[in-house]
């Protein structure tokens, strides 16, 4: 992967997500690749240790709604972190860039807002190709399973200072 020859080693922490309450928001739209990042999110949770049970998914139309929708559950109390799983695919609109741009802002103001770490799954890729690329079955490259561990990490952190 470009920017790997740009690492050192220095390997993120040991992750326990034991116990840990996830939320998921996911956006239909593209949904043959968002459910593509649904399971490599639930894969890469349960490899750190969360338990199905404790990993709540809910769906909302597009990627324009997500932040909305993790606003809701970043501020319930009820999880530990929140990720966001969306595919904006350029070629498919014009208004690709407010979209975009739109959820990634949204996103960032969530997490800053509620102090919830809440994870930025959103593919936003020139065509198809691109997004199947990063939403590959066990062993393959999978954004979403990137954002499991990353927000287990961050929760962890997060837990370490309230
Ligand atoms: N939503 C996406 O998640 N990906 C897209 O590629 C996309 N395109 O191409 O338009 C898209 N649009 C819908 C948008 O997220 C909202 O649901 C819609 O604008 C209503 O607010």
């Amino acid at each position: 992967m470009a920017g790997d020859d740009l690492r050192s080693d220095n390997p993120p922490p040991e992750l326990d997500g034991t116990g840990m309450r996830v939320a998921v928001v996911c956006g239909r739209f593209n949904d043959v690749i968002t459910l593509r990042l649904l399971e490599g999110t639930r894969r890469g949770l349960a490899e750190v240790g969360v338990a199905d049970a404790d990993v709540t998914v809910e769906w909302v139309p597009g990627s324009f709604e997500i932040p909305f929708a993790a606003r809701l559950l970043a501020s319930s109390g009820r999880f530990d972190a929140v990720i966001c799983l969306g595919a904006v695919i350029r070629g498919e609109t014009s208004h690709y860039d407010f979209v975009a741009g739109e959820c990634a802002r949204g996103i960032t103001d969530v997490q800053l807002s509620t102090g919830v770490p809440t994870m930025f799954g959103v593919l936003t890729t020139e065509n198809d190709d691109q997004a199947l690329a990063r939403s590959e079955g066990p062993g393959g490259h999978n954004v979403g399973e990137e954002c499991a561990r990353t927000a287990v990490e961050m929760a962890m952190l997060t837990r370490r200072y309230s």
